[in-house]
């Protein structure tokens, strides 16, 4: 009876692993047979190159994440921050695919870094958005395949658990994927959209601790700045709220570049703090604002929110040129803080649109 019971066992193990084998073997071939591509991440706001309408069936997309641990100087002032980064850029780079391709990741942590990480997927279905499926220590690296069923701009972050959630995610460590629909883009009349050029904003909150004197405190590990970061992290105030690591990324000499006529699509997230965001001189002509490319985008808005945890995507065609700022409309989060951006646009300047008709003067006497 015993060794019936056991052979029983054994010939019930044997056929799990038959039809597991069948049917991971059957997943895994018909995966086999479609194309696979290498995409060349890149450093924000700058994106990867990409067609904006799938030419072809779903794919396997492989990219590959570096995680890396750097200290990074964030404001004029001095103020520091051990970064985690993915790539070594604050955020990490915009990944673009199209919905239904399948993502193929290389997550990496070198033996230089000193920390676990992992990456949590909010385009992901399952898994903790594969944040369950690639914890690495340094010294390791985890290979995830993702299926990207949900059109949109989405955030990814890292995840360890426990307060290094927050506390990884506020150093910098998140990024985003646009999730194209196939078909492309599409106006609020369902019409084909095209961009002559996209940029990729990510929106950060830092806590820099500070010490007696009121000098920003600086570290030897990310590890050793822990205690100190978590207190300014539960006053809910950031030191700094910045785009692309630090004060200043996109203004001045790193101002964004575009052209009258141009139709420039702006992806932006924020994995921490809600925001709300403004171009001034101009306006969000078309704002996927929740991020979802499977919605109607909203038209001709003013200033659009963008919930913690989320990315959105706004298109606007510049009709005039000069000096835009496109900021968080919390004015103090953005003057004071370093959340803003310029866009310098060349091309002709339309008086129909705005003419100054008398410049300044002294007050006439009536
Ligand atoms: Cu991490």
């Amino acid at each position: 009876m015993k060794r019936m019971c056991v052979l029983l066992r054994v010939l019930g193990v044997i056929s799990v692993v038959f039809y597991s084998a069948v049917a991971f073997g059957a997943n895994e071939s018909s995966l086999d047979s479609i194309k696979r591509v290498t995409q060349t991440l890149v450093a924000p706001p700058a994106v990867p190159k990409h067609e904006q309408i799938a030419k072809s069936a779903p794919k396997v997309v492989q990219v590959r994440l570096m995680i890396e641990e750097k200290l990074m100087q964030i404001s004029p002032d001095g103020a520091s921050v051990w970064a985690m980064t993915y790539n070594g850029s604050v955020p990490g780079p915009l990944i673009i695919v199209h919905q239904d391709d399948y993502l193929e990741l290389t997550l990496v942590n070198p033996s230089t870094n000193t920390l676990e990480h992992n990456i949590d997927f909010h385009a992901a279905t399952g898994a903790m958005g594969a944040g369950a499926l690639t914890h690495i220590d340094p010294g390791e690296e985890v290979v995830v395949r993702l299926k990207l069923t949900k059109a949109g701009v989405f955030v990814y972050h890292c995840a360890p658990g426990g307060a290094m959630t927050p506390f990884h995610v506020v150093s910098g460590m998140n990024g985003a994927i646009m999730v194209l629909p196939r078909e492309g883009l599409h106006d609020a009349q369902g019409d084909i959209v095209h961009y002559d050029r996209a940029y990729y904003i990510g929106e950060q909150d830092f806590y820099i601790p500070k010490d007696k004197k009121g000098h920003y405190k600086r570290y030897t590990t990310p590890a050793e700045g822990l205690s100190d970061m978590l207190e300014v992290m539960r006053t809910l105030t950031p030191t700094f709220e910045v785009f692309n690591g630090k004060v200043g990324a996109l203004t001045g000499d790193n101002a964004l570049k575009a052209r009258v006529g141009e139709k420039v699509l702006f992806i932006h997230s924020q994995a921490n703090k809600d925001t709300r965001i403004h171009l001034i001189g101009g306006h969000g002509d078309l704002v996927w604002r929740d991020g979802s490319f499977t919605d109607t985008p909203a038209s001709n808005l003013e200033t659009w929110a963008i919930p913690a945890g989320t990315a959105a995507a706004m298109l606007y065609e510049f009709r005039q040129p000069g000096i835009y700022a496109y900021l968080n409309h919390n004015l103090i989060e953005s003057i004071l803080l370093g959340a803003v951006a310029e866009i310098k646009v060349e091309g002709t300047w339309d008086d129909d649109l705005m003419k100054q008709i008398q410049k300044p003067r002294a007050i006439k006497k009536k």
